[in-house]
C-alpha cells in the first residue's frame, strides 16, 4: 500500500479497533488508490476525510411482541458522504448488525453510488432486529417504532433509505406509512416502495438483473456468455431470486441456492417453474430453502452455523454469483471454484468474497466483478424511482429496464477503462474503486472539504 494511504489506514484501525468489516472495506479501496495518489497527491486530505462518516445516528427501538412483552433493539443510520447527492442506501434488519457492518456498507455505497452516474450520496442503516420467526404484527410494530425516530433524520432531498437484508417491500411499506404520518407529507423519502404508492417497476428485479448484466459484459470481453453455463448462486432472497431469473433469460442454468440453514444443489437446473416455487416459498410463505429439496428431490446440505456456506462453492460450475452476505466465500472456497473450471465471479451481495478469495481469482486469471460495481443496479434503479417520484409519473417496465441495462454497461466500461488507464488492465476492483473515488473526491475538494 502507498505510504500516505498506509498512514490513513493505520489511523482508521487505531481509531476504531473493533470494526473489522469496516477495516476490510477501507483497506481494499486504499490499496487501489495508490496510483491515483502518486499522480495527484492533492487527494490525500480527501482520503483522510472520506473514511470518516459525515454523521452517525444511533437510537433505541422499543417494540412490544404479541404477548405484550417489551423488546429493545438498536437502530442506526450512517450518513457517510453527501458530496454528490442526498445520502442513499439500504436498511438492514439482521441480528448481526453493528456499527462495523453498517460503516463498511455505507463506505462501499459511496463509491457504488458514484459509479451509477446518478446524483446519489452514500449512506446505510438498520437494526439488530431479527425478522425471522416474527409475526406480521410484530414486524409492523417494529418498523413503525424504528421510523418514529428515523423520520426526523431523513428526507427526499436529505437521505433516502431503501431495503437490504431483512428489509423488502413489506417493511418499506410499513416504514413509509409511518414517515408519511409523522412528516405529514407524501414524498419519495424511501425507495423500493409498492407500485400503488410511488414505487418503480423493475426495482425489485434490479440488483439481480444488474449483476447478471454486468457479468454478461465481463464475459463478452472473453467471447463467453451465459448460454449453456452452469451457475452457482448463493442466497435465496431478493438479489439471488432475480439473478437466477436473468440467468435463465440468458440461457444459463442456475444449480444452487441457499439460506442461512443450508444450500440446495439441483444438477438439472432451476427452471422458471422451480424459481416461481422459490419466490412463493421465500416471499409469501417465508419458508426455508430445505423445502425445495423435498419438493424436487434434489440434494440439500445443512451449513449451520451461519454464515458458513462451505460446500456450495465446491459444486462444478462455470460462473459463480454470491448473493447472500459479506465474507461468505473464503480463499479455500475460491480455490475450489478455480479447480472446478469456473471462469467468472460477480458479486451480487456486498463484500461476499474475502480478500484471499479475490486474490485467488486474480492470480488464476478469472473474471471478477466487485459488488460495488456489479450490484449497483439496485441503487441505480432506486435513483430512477427518485426521479419518477420528483416528476410525479411512472415509466413503463421496458423504459426502466433499458435505463438499468445502460447504467450497468456504462459501469462495466468505466471500471474497465479506468483499470487500464492506471496500468491494471482486467482488474475491476481497482477500476471500480478509482472511478468511484474520483467523482466524489473532485466534488469534496470543490466544496472545500467540509
Ligand atoms: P434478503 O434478505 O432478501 O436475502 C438474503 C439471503 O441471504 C437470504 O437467503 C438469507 O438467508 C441469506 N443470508 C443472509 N445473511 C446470511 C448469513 N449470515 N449466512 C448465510 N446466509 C445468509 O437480502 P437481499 O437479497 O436484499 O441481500 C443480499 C445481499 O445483497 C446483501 O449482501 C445485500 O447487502 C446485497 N445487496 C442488496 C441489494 C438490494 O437491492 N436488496 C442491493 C445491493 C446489494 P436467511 O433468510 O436464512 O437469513
Ligand atoms: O447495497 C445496496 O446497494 C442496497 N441495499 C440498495 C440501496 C438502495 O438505496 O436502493
Amino acid at each position: 500500500m502507498n505510504e500516505a494511504m498506509k498512514e490513513v489506514y493505520d489511523s482508521v484501525q487505531s481509531r476504531d479497533p473493533d470494526q473489522p468489516e469496516f477495516h476490510q472495506a477501507v483497506e481494499e479501496v486504499l490499496e487501489s488508490l495508490g496510483p491515483v495518489i502518486e499522480k495527484q497527491p492533492k487527494y490525500i486530505p480527501v482520503v483522510k476525510a472520506i473514511v470518516e462518516p459525515e454523521r452517525i445516528i444511533q437510537f433505541r427501538v422499543p417494540w412490544y411482541d404479541d404477548n405484550g412483552d417489551l423488546h429493545v433493539n438498536r437502530g442506526f443510520r450512517i450518513q457517510m458522504n453527501g458530496a454528490i447527492g442526498p445520502y442513499k442506501g439500504g436498511l438492514r434488519f439482521h441480528p448481526s448488525v453493528n456499527q462495523s457492518i453498517l460503516k463498511f456498507l455505507a463506505f462501499e455505497q459511496v463509491f457504488k453510488n458514484s459509479l451509477t452516474g446518478l446524483p446519489l450520496g452514500g449512506g446505510k442503516g438498520g437494526s439488530d432486529f431479527d425478522p425471522k420467526g416474527k409475526s406480521e404484527a410484530e414486524v409492523r410494530r417494529f418498523c413503525q417504532s424504528f421510523m418514529m425516530e428515523l423520520w426526523r433524520h431523513i428526507g427526499a432531498d436529505l437521505d433516502v433509505p431503501a431495503g437490504d437484508i431483512g428489509v423488502g417491500g413489506r417493511e418499506v411499506g410499513y416504514m413509509f406509512g409511518m414517515y408519511r404520518k409523522l412528516a405529514n407529507e407524501f414524498t419519495g423519502v424511501l425507495t423500493g416502495k409498492g407500485m400503488s404508492y410511488g414505487g418503480s417497476l423493475i426495482r425489485p428485479e434490479a440488483t439481480g438483473y444488474g449483476t447478471v448484466y454486468f457479468a454478461r459484459e465481463m464475459l463478452s470481453t472473453k467471447d463467453k456468455s451465459f448460454h449453456g453455463a452452469r451457475v452457482a448462486i448463493s442466497g435465496s432472497g431478493n438479489v439471488a431470486q432475480f439473478a437466477a431469473e436473468k440467468v435463465i433469460d440468458l440461457g444459463g442454468k442456475p444449480v444452487t441456492l441457499s439460506d442461512s440453514s443450508g444450500f440446495i444443489y439441483d444438477s438439472e437446473g432451476i427452471d422458471r417453474q422451480k424459481l416461481a416455487y422459490v419466490m412463493d416459498l421465500k416471499n409469501n410463505r417465508r419458508g426455508r430453502i430445505k423445502e425445495y429439496a423435498k419438493e424436487y428431490g434434489c440434494e440439500y446440505t445443512e451449513t449451520e452455523p451461519e454464515p458458513n456456506l462451505n460446500g456450495l462453492w465446491g459444486v462444478e460450475v462455470d460462473i459463480a454469483l454470491p448473493c447472500a452476505t459479506q465474507n461468505e466465500m473464503n480463499g479455500e472456497e475460491a480455490k475450489m471454484l478455480v479447480d472446478n473450471g469456473c471462469v467468472a465471479v460477480a458479486e451480487g451481495a456486498n463484500m461476499p468474497c474475502t480478500p484471499e478469495a479475490i486474490e485467488c481469482f486474480h492470480q488464476h486469471g478469472l473474471l471478477f466483478a466487485p459488488g460495488k460495481a456489479s450490484n449497483a443496479g439496485g441503487v441505480a434503479t432506486s435513483g430512477l424511482e427518485m426521479s419518477q417520484n420528483s416528476l410525479r409519473l411512472n415509466w413503463p417496465r421496458e423504459e426502466v429496464d433499458r435505463r438499468l441495462e445502460e447504467i450497468m454497461v456504462n459501469i462495466h466500461r468505466n471500471s474497465s477503462e479506468t483499470a487500464k488507464k492506471y496500468g491494471m488492465e482486467g482488474n475491476y476492483v481497482a477500476g471500480a474503486n478509482i472511478a468511484g473515488f474520483l467523482k466524489v473526491a473532485e466534488s469534496m475538494e470543490a466544496q472545500g472539504l467540509l
